[in-house]
C-alpha cells in the first residue's frame, strides 16, 4: 500500500530479498518445480521483476524530484509569466473585498528592483517550511488530522506567483513537517465560487465524517458560504471533494455588504444540540463576528446578537474561536467547554494585515464572548506574531491532544521579484498553542515537536561572556538551516544600577533597532549575518524600566540591515515579553533561508522575519552573539543544531501509483494482486 511516502527507501531495502523467497523455498522443499504452474510463475516472475524495476525507477524519480536542486526548479519557473491581462504591481484582492495581497511598498516600480542572480533567488526558497513547488500561496485552510494523516489545504494560484484564480491546494503529512502534495481539492468551477474558492475550515463530526465550509466569490462578485465534503471518506488521503449541490448555503444577510462576509470557522457544538459557526464581517468600521446555528450544515439560522464586535478594527477576516485549558498542558477540542476553560478569539484585520487575539469568556447561552481585559481587546492587544504572519487558523489534533496553529507568511519583496523566483509565500512551522499558566494573560506558541526530528550536528556554547558593544562569532558551519536555543543572563550590578531616564519609553519599533544603545540592551543573536556584518538580522532582548521603576523586557527582530537590496521590507518588529521572577531570558530561533521564526520566553512573544539577503547566503551566512548595551555584560549559553531539509514530494501520476501500490502489495502480502 502506498501509505507513507517518506518510508519508501527503507521499504525498498527490505524488498531486495522478500518477494523472491517463496518461489525459491518451494523448489528447494519439493525438489522439482510444480508441473503446470511454471507458465504462471514465469509470467508472474517477469511481471514482478518488471513491476519491481519500474517501481524502483518511479520511486527513484519521485524522490529525486523532491531533492531536485532548487536552481533547476527556478529554471523551470523562470519562464513562467503572468497572463498578459494581469499587470504587475497593481493592488490585488482589494477590489474583490479581501485584504491587499501585494506588498505594495515596492511592487509598482515597473521592473525588477535589484539585480538578483538565480543563485540568490534559489537560496531564498525554504528547506523545511511548507511551500508548494511553485506559484502563489496564501491562507492555510481546513487543517485537520484524519485517519492517520494531517491535511493542509491552502489558497493557491495555479497560474502565477501573484494572488488570483484562487483554488484549494492540498497536501498531506504524517508528521506536519514532511509533505506529499496532492491534486487540487477544489477549483473555482461553479457560479458560486467561479471567482475564487476562498478560505474555509473543517469540522469533524462525532460520527467521524467531515464537513468543510468555505467562502466562494460568485460570478456576480458576492461573498457566499459553501459546503463541501469528501467524495470517499474511506480514503484517508481525502483526494476527491464534492461541493454540495445546494450551494451556496449562506448569502450575506441584509445588513451586511456583499464584500464583507467570509471565512467560516470550524463549527462547535452547544448543549442545545446546535452547531455554531462564526463568520467575519464589519458594519461601518466595526469589525464583527456573526454567529449561525445549524443542525445539518445545510440550513442555518443567524443569531440576532454577535459573538463579538470591536469598533475601529475594520473587516475581520479568518476569525478563529477555540477553547484553551487553564489547568492542563493539552489542547481542547473546539466544542469543549466547562468551568475554567477560556476561549480565544482571533481576527485577521483587513486594515492592517495583523492577526490579533484575546483571551476571554464564552457564554454559550447567548453565544457571546467577553475579553478578560477590555484594554487588550481583539485588534488592540495581543498579536500571535509581531512579524510577517496573517490569516492564521488552528485545529485540534486528536492524535496528540494538542491545538496546532498555522499561519501564512507572505512576501515583503516586490511582485516582480516573486515572478522572477516563480513562487510567493510559505506557511509557518505549525505551532502548538497553550494558555500560559504562569502569566495567565497570554498564549504560548511553540513549534511542533516533530520539527526537532530534523535536528543534527549539535554545537553547544556555554557561558559565553559578551561585553558591552561587542560581537562574538559562533562557529556552527553553514548557517542557513538552524534551530537555535539560547539563554541569557544580564550582569546584576548593571541591572540594579540602571537609571530610568536613558531607557524610558522604549519599544522595538521606535527604539533605534539593534543599533539603538541603552544601559541594558539590546543584546542577542545576529542570524544570517556575513563576516563584515554588512548584512545581519539581529534577534534580541532590550530591558527598560517603566515609569514606576519596574523592569520591562522587549523581544525584537531588526530587519533594517538584513539585505543590501534596497527594495525589500526592512522592519523592526517585536513587543514586550513577560519575564517572571527567577526566569532567565530565553529565545529559540528557527532559521530557514529567507524565513526566521523567533520565539521569546517559551513562545510568549513571537516574531517572523521575511528577509532577502544578497551576501549572507549559502556558506557566507554566519551566526554571532552581540551586545549593544552600554554598560551591562551578558552571559549566553546556546545549543545550535543544523536542520536537515524536509521531504516534499509531488503525488505520482496514476499509472505510477498502480506500480507503486502493486509493489507495496507484493511486499506486504507476498503475492501479486491481479494474478493469484
Ligand atoms: N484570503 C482569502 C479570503 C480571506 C483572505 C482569499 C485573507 O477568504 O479573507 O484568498 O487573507
Amino acid at each position: 500500500m502506498y501509505t507513507d511516502p517518506f518510508r519508501i527507501c527503507p521499504d525498498l531495502e527490505r524488498a531486495v530479498s522478500y518477494p523472491y523467497n517463496p518461489l525459491h523455498n518451494e523448489v528447494e522443499q519439493e525438489g522439482t518445480p510444480v508441473p503446470g504452474r511454471r507458465p504462471i510463475k514465469v509470467i508472474s516472475s517477469i511481471l514482478l521483476s518488471g513491476i519491481f524495476v519500474l517501481a524502483l525507477v518511479m520511486v527513484f524519480l519521485c524522490v529525486q524530484r523532491s531533492q531536485e536542486p532548487l536552481t533547476d526548479v527556478m529554471e523551470r519557473n523562470h519562464h513562467h509569466s503572468l497572463p498578459s491581462s494581469t499587470p504587475v504591481g497593481v493592488s490585488r484582492g482589494v477590489l474583490e473585498g479581501v485584504s491587499e495581497k501585494t506588498f505594495r511598498l515596492y511592487s509598482n516600480k515597473g521592473g525588477v528592483t535589484y539585480p538578483w542572480t538565480q543563485p540568490m533567488l534559489s537560496w531564498q526558497r525554504t528547506a523545511y517550511h511548507f511551500q508548494p513547488e511553485k506559484n502563489w500561496m496564501n491562507d492555510p485552510n481546513a487543517p485537520m488530522y484524519y485517519n492517520g494523516w494531517y491535511h493542509l489545504f491552502y489558497q493557491y494560484n495555479p497560474e502565477s506567483a501573484v494572488w488570483g484564480n484562487i483554488t484549494w491546494g492540498h497536501a498531506i503529512s504524517k508528521d506536519l513537517i514532511n509533505w506529499e502534495n496532492l491534486p487540487f481539492a477544489m477549483v473555482p468551477d461553479e457560479w458560486y465560487d467561479i471567482n475564487g474558492v476562498w478560505t474555509g475550515s473543517a469540522t469533524l463530526l462525532p460520527d467521524g465524517s467531515i464537513v468543510v465550509l468555505y467562502t466562494g466569490f460568485t460570478k456576480d462578485k458576492v461573498q457566499v458560504q459553501n459546503l463541501a465534503y469528501p467524495a470517499d471518506p474511506s480514503d484517508p488521503r481525502l483526494i476527491h471533494w464534492v461541493k454540495y449541490p445546494g450551494n451556496p448555503i449562506l448569502v450575506p444577510p441584509p445588513h451586511i455588504r456583499d464584500l464583507d462576509f467570509r471565512d467560516p470557522t470550524t463549527a462547535w457544538f452547544g448543549p442545545d444540540g446546535h452547531w455554531r459557526v462564526a463568520i467575519g464581517s464589519k458594519i461601518n468600521d466595526t469589525g464583527i463576528s456573526l454567529v449561525y446555528h445549524t443542525t445539518n450544515f445545510t440550513t442555518y439560522e443567524l443569531l440576532d446578537g454577535l459573538l463579538h464586535a470591536v469598533p475601529e478594527t475594520g473587516m475581520w477576516e479568518c476569525v478563529d474561536f477555540y477553547p484553551v485549558s487553564t489547568t492542563e498542558k493539552k489542547g481542547l477540542n473546539t466544542s469543549d467547554n466547562w468551568p475554567g476553560v477560556k476561549h480565544v478569539l482571533k481576527a485577521s484585520l483587513d486594515n492592517t494585515k495583523i492577526d490579533y487575539y484575546a483571551l476571554g469568556t464564552y457564554y454559550v447561552e447567548n453565544d457571546t464572548w467577553i475579553p478578560d481585559n477590555e484594554m487588550a481587546d481583539v485588534g488592540f492587544g495581543l498579536r500571535y506574531d509581531y512579524g510577517k504572519y496573517y490569516a492564521s487558523k488552528t485545529f485540534y489534533d486528536q492524535n496528540k491532544q494538542r491545538r496546532v496553529l498555522w499561519g501564512w507568511i507572505g512576501e515583503s519583496d516586490s511582485e516582480d521579484d516573486d515572478i522572477k523566483k516563480g513562487w510567493a509565500s510559505v506557511q509557518s512551522i505549525p505551532r502548538v498553542v497553550l494558555f500560559d499558566q504562569k502569566t495567565r494573560s497570554n498564549l504560548l506558541q511553540w513549534p511542533v515537536e516533530e520539527v526537532e526530528n530534523l535536528r543534527s550536528n549539535l554545537k553547544e556554547f556555554n557561558k559565553v561572556v559578551v561585553g558591552p558593544g561587542t560581537v562574538v562569532p559562533l562557529d556552527v558551519g553553514t548557517a542557513t538551516q538552524l534551530d537555535i536555543s539560547a539563554e541569557f543572563e544580564i550582569d546584576g550590578k548593571a541591572l540594579k544600577g540602571a537609571t530610568r531616564d536613558d531607557i524610558v519609553g522604549y519599544n522595538c519599533v521606535v527604539g533605534g533597532g539593534a543599533a539603538g544603545r541603552g544601559t541594558l540592551g539590546p543584546f542577542g543573536i545576529l542570524v544570517l549575518a556575513e563576516d563584515s556584518l554588512a548584512e545581519q538580522t539581529p534577534v534580541y532582548f532590550y530591558i527598560s524600566k517603566d515609569s514606576g521603576g519596574e523592569y520591562r523586557t522587549f523581544f525584537c527582530a531588526d530587519q533594517s540591515r538584513s539585505s543590501l537590496a534596497p527594495h525589500v521590507g526592512k522592519f523592526v518588529s517585536g513587543s514586550l515579553v513577560p519575564v517572571l521572577e527567577g526566569e532567565k531570558l530565553t529565545m529559540r530561533i528557527l532559521v530557514d533561508h529567507s524565513i526566521v521564526e523567533s520565539f521569546g520566553q517559551g513562545g510568549r512573544t513571537v516574531i517572523t522575519s521575511r528577509i532577502y539577503p544578497t551576501k549572507a547566503i549559502y556558506e557566507s551566512a554566519r551566526v554571532f552573539l552581540f551586545n549593544n548595551a552600554t554598560e551591562a555584560n551578558v552571559t549566553a549559553s546556546l545549543k545550535i543544531w543544523q536542520m536537515n531539509s524536509a521531504a516534499f514530494i509531488n503525488s505520482p501520476p496514476p499509472l505510477v501509483s498502480i506500480f507503486i501500490i502493486s509493489f507495496f502489495y507484493i511486499l506486504q502480502l507476498g503475492q501479486f494482486p491481479f494474478l493469484f
